[in-house]
């Protein structure tokens, strides 16, 4: 059975994925920082789905937490054949010169440091064994700039940026890597932008139908169950109501 890595796997998108991996018999590590959700999904999932599944609570900004973490984890869950470095958030939407430098540090830290925390411990085990898929949740945000998007937009063009540097620097030793890059996805991810502002984050959908976590998850199942000879280098996903990182046709049927 093959093992999928999922970071950011207690809400949205990550959680979405473990859910579908695990339907297709991956065994899961799974890591957030909120453990206690992943702990009460790996028991539903080990019920429903029959796979194995570990969860680590950890805090991706952290690199002396993150290698502490897993030098703590059993060999047999080292051996990752699918990294979706997908834990990642948003902190504000101000102006450049309005900016919150915490909320900057927070969002480069772990949009940009934690991807590459993350990919430096695993990377080398796919390149001793030979093979593995790291894919990369990205977004529109990484291939257009919107206005008040300023630093998560940066962060998410470095992402894209780390994606090409990884295929570049992992193509000798048959290691795939993939961008997976939604618009507009309705999770906890406007919430926490607005921290804690439900009701301000809910305003955020209304009049389109956005992506679910549902509907990023199937694409990234997509790029991870292609034939061994075929990568998916980039996946643009958006709800059908959105055309760029800042059109949207509202008050639409879709
Ligand atoms: P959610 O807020 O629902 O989920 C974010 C996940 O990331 C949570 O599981 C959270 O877990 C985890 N996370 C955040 N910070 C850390 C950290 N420091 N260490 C470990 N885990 C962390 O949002 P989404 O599911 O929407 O976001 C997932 C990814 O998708 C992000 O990279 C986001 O940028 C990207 N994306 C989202 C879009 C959207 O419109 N929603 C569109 C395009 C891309 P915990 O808090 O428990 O640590
Ligand atoms: C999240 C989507 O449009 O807020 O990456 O940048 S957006």
């Amino acid at each position: 059975m093959k093992t999928v890595f999922i970071t950011g796997a207690s809400s949205g998108i990550g959680f979405a994925c473990a859910e579908i991996f695990a339907r297709e018999k991956y065994n899961l590590l799974l890591a957030s920082r909120r453990v206690d959700r992943l702990h009460a999904m790996a028991n539903d999932l080990q019920d429903k789905y029959g796979v194995k599944i570990h969860a680590v609570g950890l805090d991706v900004k952290d690199n002396a937490l993150v290698e502490k973490a897993w030098n703590e984890l059993p060999d047999a869950w080292k051996e990752v054949d699918v990294l979706i470095n997908n834990a990642g958030l948003s902190q504000g939407l101000d102006p450049i010169h309005e900016g919150d430098i915490a909320d900057w540090d927070r969002m480069i830290d772990t949009n940009v440091k934690g991807v590459l925390y993350i990919t430096r411990i695993v990377a080398p085990i796919m390149k001793e064994r030979g093979s593995g898929h790291i894919i990369n949740v990205g977004s529109i945000a990484g291939k257009e700039v919107y206005p008040n998007g300023n630093v998560y937009c940066a962060t998410k063009h470095a992402v894209d940026a780390l994606t090409k540097a990884m295929r570049i620097d992992l193509l000798p030793y048959n290691i795939k890597v993939t961008s997976v890059d939604p618009g507009a996805v309705e999770t906890e991810f406007s919430i926490v932008r607005f921290k804690g502002d439900a009701e301000r984050a809910r305003k955020v959908y209304e009049g389109f139908t956005p992506l679910t976590a549902e509907d990023v998850a199937e694409a990234i199942w997509f790029t991870a169950s292609r034939p061994a000879h075929v990568n998916v280098n980039d996946l643009l996903l958006m709800p059908t109501a959105q055309a760029s990182g800042t059109l949207f046709y509202k008050n639409s049927k879709s």
